[in-house]
């Protein structure tokens, strides 16, 4: 029986988990949850309280795994294919790790800030907040430009757990915080649409696109 992932489409750390496995064509139960249905969540929260996703559960190794970095590590260990995400050398391995963290940390959660603050009622929002994060999106910019390879992936020829994590990162982050004037992470995102599993990744969330607080820009039909 393989693995069940408990995720929605247009959750950016689930397009991260989703990524990897279409990179390795992994087989995987599908169970999409809908936080604002009391029963779904529930089903959620009955496998992890926190009610975040992506959880991945393995009935047949009685282990559910929860946060997409370790998801993607657990995958690669029990169900790998041909994409290693995770490099065996430990050296790589850390830069990958650190350009996850990157991602996860510096991108994705800031993201995170800026756009739930659109849902606070009024008196209760967080302007100097959303100014720290849009401040820390724009410093990981400036650190990613400069560090990137100038052709291929986050950390050189491999596609990586860093990749999985950039995409959906650079996808919403790029609506907050635009990072036109950075070329190398340019074209280093064109890189990532391009390649299929983030394309269809891309193209499965586009049912569940909803009015977005900060709005789609004309290059995201
Ligand atoms: N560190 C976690 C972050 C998971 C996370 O924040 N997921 C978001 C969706 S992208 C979520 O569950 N949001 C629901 C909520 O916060 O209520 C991971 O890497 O999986």
């Amino acid at each position: 029986m393989p693995p069940t992932l408990y995720y929605h489409p247009f959750a950016s750390f689930c397009q991260k988990v989703l990524i990897a496995l279409y990179e390795n064509g992994t087989p995987f139960e599908p169970r999409l949850i809908d936080l604002g249905d009391p029963a779904s969540r529930a089903e959620l929260t009955s496998v992890w309280p926190l009610a975040k996703f992506p959880v991945l559960r393995d009935v047949e190794r009685d282990v559910i795994v929860p946060e997409s970095s370790l998801i993607i590590d657990y995958l690669g260990r029990h169900y790998p294919g041909p994409c290693k995400l995770i490099p065996a050398d430990p050296e790589e391995a850390m830069r990958v790790h650190l350009w996850d963290r990157l991602f996860d940390n510096y991108v994705a959660n800031q993201v995170t800030k800026i756009v739930t603050d659109h849902f606070r009622p009024q008196g209760r929002r967080d302007p100097d907040g959303v100014e720290q994060a849009k401040a820390m999106i724009a410093t990981a910019y400036a650190l990613i430009e400069r560090d990137l390879p100038p052709g291929g992936w986050a950390c050189g020829d491999g596609f990586t757990l860093a990749d999985c994590a950039a995409a959906p990162a650079l996808f919403y982050a790029n609506i907050a915080v635009p990072f036109a004037e950075h070329p190398k992470l340019v074209a280093y995102y064109e890189r990532l649409c391009a390649r299929p599993s983030f394309a269809r990744v891309i193209d499965e969330a586009r049912p569940y696109r909803k009015p977005f607080p900060l709005g789609w820009p004309a290059s995201y039909a």
